[in-house]
């Protein structure tokens, strides 16, 4: 047998794109055992190939990861990069939170990319805002007024050496333009223009791993509108306070034991609030997802 390793750049109708040590990339299946075992080889996942099966290249296993994302489908993330566009479509920034939280549970990295802020420099101002409070690193950006373009690209070049990180957020907020600038250097130009659909949209349908030319692997990935945590588990009700940093500080000081932190009054974070130390957006999120991750499982509920 012949084994060699390498990282899957894009997974299309099940066929896996591997980049190998030596440079080359393959297109390869994977072995029948992880359906069996429930487990789908994902962009960014570390694999070992079989290079002497009858089919070619074959991922017969799978390096132990560090961390894997359901939305974007993307394993071993070290870095996030959440769009948020100031208009078109309107911010929605209980997604972007979920996004957020959803990473800091995971051990990622993330920074606030505000987008098209030509289109509401206002509300660009007002989103990054929030987000430096929050003590998110924000980079304003538009790509057709090419504003911020080139500060987020020199960040991406320099500080995110030999790590894996993503573009991600709703649909339509100029993640794939962004790409296009940042890289227009490698191949992702050409391949999004052949991604257009029938109404002239260039929407991206695969996650897609590309590599700058100091070693950093950033990913495009496909727009989503949900992130159903009644539907999938991405964390506890005990995860929840850990998941938004800049509340920590606040909860580990609260007097209260049995403190929500959502209502109660003299809570540490409420209080912060008021002082306008804690943007209140992140608060609504917070109890926003409080609600829902409650709901989910009324039998563990706390009395
Ligand atoms: N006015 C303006 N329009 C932009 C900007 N960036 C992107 N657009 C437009 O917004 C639309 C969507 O841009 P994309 O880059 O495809 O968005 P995306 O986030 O990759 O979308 P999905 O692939 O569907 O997730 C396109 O028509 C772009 O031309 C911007 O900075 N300003
Ligand atoms: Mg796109
Ligand atoms: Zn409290």
């Amino acid at each position: 047998m012949e084994y060699s390793e390498g990282l899957i750049v894009k997974e299309s109708g099940g066929l896996y794109y591997v980049l190998c040590k030596d440079g080359q990339k393959t297109a390869c299946r994977a072995k029948g055992i992880f359906r069996h075992e429930n487990i789908s080889p994902t962009v960014g996942d570390r694999v070992i190939l079989d290079s002497s099966d009858k089919d070619g290249h074959v991922i017969c296993g799978i390096k132990e990861r560090k961390n894997l994302l359901i939305r974007p489908s993307l394993a071993n993330l070290d870095r996030l990069f959440i769009v948020i566009p100031a208009a078109r479509p309107d911010p929605d920034l209980f997604t972007a939170d979920k996004l957020s939280a959803i990473a800091r549970h995971n051990g990622i990295k993330t920074a606030i990319v505000i987008s098209k802020c030509a289109l509401d420099l206002e509300k660009a101002a007002q989103i990054a805002s929030i987000y430096n409070k929050a003590n998110f690193k924000v980079f304003v950006t538009d790509g057709a007024e090419n504003i911020g373009v080139r500060e987020l690209g020199k960040y991406i070049k320099n500080g995110c050496r030999g790590e894996i990180s993503a573009f991600a957020g709703a649909s339509g907020v100029g993640k794939s333009t962004l790409m296009n600038l940042i890289f227009k250097d490698t191949a992702r130009a050409t391949a999004s223009v052949s991604e257009k659909t029938g109404r002239g949209r260039h929407t991206t349908r695969n996650v897609e791993l590309f590599e700058t030319e100091n070693g950093a692997f950033i990913a495009d990935t496909p727009g989503f509108t949900l992130l159903d945590f009644e539907k999938f588990d991405f964390f506890e009700l005990d995860d929840l306070t850990g998941a938004f940093a800049e509340l920590e500080p606040y909860i580990t000081s609260c007097k209260y034991t049995k403190c929500t932190h959502t209502k109660e009054e003299g809570c540490a974070v409420i209080d912060a609030v008021k002082r306008g130390e804690i943007p209140p957006s992140r608060h609504q999120s917070y109890i926003a997802l409080r609600e829902i991750l409650n709901k989910k499982h009324p039998w563990t509920k706390k009395q």
